[in-house]
């Protein structure tokens, strides 16, 4: 089977949770790294991404982008083990957490948060501290929300790592690195405890992000 291609930076979250599907799985891919935030979505990304983001992705000609999808892709095409339980209920229990991490996670985390607290002064701006404020409540509900459907598995949703653990690794591993993080992880020690055991995971070592690109 021919090496699949990621277009999307290495710093991006979305692209670090398709390239953390791959791998998991042990696949074999190219990474184009396509920046936008030193200027605008390059017209070839947005020929590849119609909505103009990160990451687009294509395997012998096949086209897909949206991560959700990807991820899918990735995990029933290709040999590995598999990042989806077998078990139904487990299983959408997984489709909903990536639903509340694209739908209510992500915008507030990282969207606001991450972007005005860490992105924004390393492009030389300062960041608003009003729109920080107004995104902690809703982070600070996100995670508890997360904490609670962790519950006391070791993984998000059971006891194998999944796509919903995939999609959450680059969004925590951004938002610990803003004080504001200290506060709300004290409210939640089993997101602490998932971080530790995850994070010594080599997908997610070889798949740190970087600025300097
Ligand atoms: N729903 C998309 C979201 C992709 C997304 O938001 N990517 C971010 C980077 S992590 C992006 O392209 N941001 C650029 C922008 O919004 O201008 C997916 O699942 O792939």
């Amino acid at each position: 089977m021919s090496k699949p291609t990621l277009y999307g930076p290495a710093y991006s979250t979305y692209a670090r949770s398709a390239r953390l599907a791959m791998e998991e799985k042990g696949v074999d891919y190219d990474l184009v790294e396509v920046d936008f935030l030193q200027g605008p979505m390059p017209a070839e990304q947005i020929e590849r991404h119609p909505f103009a983001k990160v990451p687009a992705f294509e395997h012998d000609g096949f086209k897909l982008y949206e991560v959700s999808a990807i991820g899918r892709y990735i995990d029933e095409v290709f040999d590995g083990p598999s990042l989806q339980p077998e078990d139904v209920r487990e299983r959408a229990r997984m489709t909903q957490i990536i639903s509340i991490l694209d739908s209510y996670t992500y915008p507030c985390t990282i969207g606001q948060l991450v972007i005005q607290r860490l992105v924004m002064p390393m492009l030389g701006n300062q960041p608003n501290e009003a729109a920080i404020s107004a995104a902690l409540p809703e982070i600070s509900k996100c995670m508890n929300v997360l904490t609670g459907l962790h519950a006391d598995n070791a993984f998000l949703v059971g006891d194998q790592v999944t796509l919903a653990d995939l999609h959450f690794v680059p969004i925590y591993d951004y938002f610990q690195n803003t004080p504001e993080s200290d506060a709300i992880l004290e409210q939640n020690p089993g997101l602490r405890a998932w971080w530790d055991g995850i994070s010594k995971r080599e997908s997610v070592q070889k798949t740190q992000p970087s600025f300097d690109q």
